[in-house]
C-alpha cells in the first residue's frame, strides 16, 4: 500500500512552569474522577454527547484501523430491554457463576445483580469491538483490538468527566445480548457498556482510595 501523504506537525509547547502546573492540575482533575452508579435522569445535550464521542475516536489504533463502533442509547424501550437482558446475566453471575473470591472482592462496592441505572441513566454507550471489518463480503483483519478500543474507552471515561458528567464501566457477562438488541453484525463484539449523565443528588461513593506511588511506580534511572 501506498505510503500517507504527510501534514507538519504542530507540536502542543508549553514552558517548563505550565508544564509542571498542567500536569498537576490535570492529576487532580482527574483524581476527582468517580464511578457513580446512581444517576439523574436529565437528558444530556445531545452536542456535548457528540464532542465525547468524537474525543473517544481520536485514541490511537493498531494500524490506526479505528477498530470501534459506539452505539448510543437513548430510547427507552431500548434501554428497558439491555436492563432485562443484563440483570438475567447478573442473576446468574451473582447466584451461580462467580466464586466466593470474586464476590467477597465485590461485597465492599454493595454491587448485585439489579441495574436499575441500566433505565435511569439517560444514556448508554455501548462500545462495540471489530476484530476484523467487511469490506463487502471480504474480511479485513484489524490489530491490537482489545488494546485499542481499551484506549479509546479511556479517552472516553475522561472526556464524560472533563465534561461535567458521570459514568459507569458496568460488564454484564456475557454480553452477546447487546448484539442482539442493537441488531449489530456478527464482525462487531461487545466491549463494555457505559451508562452516562448527570449523577443524582446527594450522592455517596465508596470512601477508596489509589495505590501509592510506592506501590504501582517503578523507575529505572
Ligand atoms: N459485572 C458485575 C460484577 C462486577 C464486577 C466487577 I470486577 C466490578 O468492579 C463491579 C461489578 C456487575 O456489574 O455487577
Amino acid at each position: 500500500m501506498a505510503a500517507y501523504k504527510t501534514i507538519k506537525y504542530e507540536p502542543v509547547s508549553f514552558s517548563d512552569q505550565e508544564m509542571v502546573e498542567r500536569s498537576a492540575d490535570f492529576y487532580h482533575f482527574m483524581n476527582l474522577r468517580r464511578t457513580v452508579r446512581e444517576f439523574s435522569n436529565k437528558p444530556i445535550p445531545e452536542s456535548v454527547l457528540q464532542n465525547i464521542l468524537l474525543t473517544a475516536n481520536t485514541a490511537p489504533s493498531g494500524a490506526n484501523k479505528q477498530p470501534w463502533i459506539f452505539c448510543v442509547v437513548t430510547n427507552p424501550e431500548t434501554k428497558q430491554k439491555i436492563r432485562q437482558a443484563a440483570e438475567q446475566e447478573e442473576f446468574e453471575n451473582y447466584h451461580n457463576r462467580m466464586s466466593e473470591e470474586w464476590l467477597e472482592d465485590l461485597a465492599p462496592l454493595g454491587t448485585d445483580w439489579h441495574k436499575e441505572f441500566l433505565e435511569r441513566a439517560p444514556c448508554l454507550i455501548v462500545v462495540f469491538k471489530k476484530s476484523y471489518d467487511l469490506v463487502g463480503s471480504k474480511k479485513k483483519k484489524n490489530y491490537y483490538v482489545q488494546e485499542s478500543v481499551g484506549l479509546a474507552c479511556g479517552f472516553l471515561l475522561a472526556a464524560i468527566h472533563h465534561a461535567g458528567l458521570v459514568s459507569l464501566t458496568h460488564t454484564p457477562s456475557p454480553m452477546n445480548f447487546l448484539q442482539q438488541i442493537l441488531n449489530r453484525p456478527e464482525n462487531e463484539k461487545p466491549f463494555l457498556l457505559i451508562p452516562i449523565g448527570y449523577p443524582a443528588i446527594e450522592i455517596q461513593v465508596p470512601d477508596i482510595s489509589r495505590k501509592k506511588p510506592e506501590e504501582f511506580l517503578i523507575y529505572y534511572k
